[in-house]
């Protein structure tokens, strides 16, 4: 992604997961916007968008972060939100094992607490241990804990699966984690 198409994901990331009141903007309780009304609020404050420029970022974006309704008039994200939304997720079976890339420092508050989602709706898992790595270092030292993910799905606990990249689930229990050697 250019420069460009990153300050605009990391805009649209905000005001769809965080702050649509930065944008004086309703989300529906699944947490879709009007595009047109989005487009319109953010060029009102001064923001570049356009509906071309949307399309361009979901087609070509490093993640799938944001989906766009089939008549293309609503948008939403497809994970990340501290606020409150209703994504109509629905529980995936897992893989043996999901990753969860952290900062070493948090390992301590994990090891005891199990992973919480924190500002989140949940906790965010990912199907490999590189791309785990890779959301870890937004932290810190990164560390990749291994999730018994079948474990914790067989134990009642739903998993959904968000996108090619990123599964949900609302916490994992310290037992269900493989901590790395130390
Ligand atoms: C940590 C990005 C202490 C957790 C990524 C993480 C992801 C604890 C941090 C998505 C803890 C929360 C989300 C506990 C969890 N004690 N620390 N008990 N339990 N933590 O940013 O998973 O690029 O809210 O390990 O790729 O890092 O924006 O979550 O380090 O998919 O699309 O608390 O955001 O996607 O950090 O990232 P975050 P995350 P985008």
């Amino acid at each position: 992604m250019n420069d460009e198409l990153i300050a605009t994901s990391k805009f649209l990331s905000y005001v769809l997961r965080h702050n649509p009141d930065a944008l004086d903007l309703q989300l529906d309780p699944g947490g879709w916007a009007d595009v047109d009304t989005l487009i319109s609020r953010a060029n009102a404050r001064g923001r570049s968008l356009n509906r071309s420029r949307i399309k361009h970022l979901i087609a070509e974006g490093d993640k799938t972060r944001f989906t766009l309704s089939d008549d293309e008039s609503m948008i939403r994200a497809n994970y990340g939100h501290s606020i409150e939304v209703d994504l109509n997720l629905k529980p995936t079976d897992p893989p043996d094992a999901l990753y969860h890339g952290t900062a070493q420092s948090a390992l301590p508050s994990i090891r005891s607490d199990g992973l919480r989602p924190q500002s989140r709706q949940f906790v965010h898992l990912s199907p490999t241990p590189d791309e785990a790595r890779s959301v870890g270092q937004r932290h810190g030292t990164p560390v990749v804990l291994s999730v018994d993910a079948l474990r914790l799905h067989d134990a009642g606990v739903p998993l959904y699966q968000s996108t090619d990249t990123v599964w949900l689930t609302r916490r994992v229990p310290a037992r269900f984690l493989q901590f790395p050697e130390e």
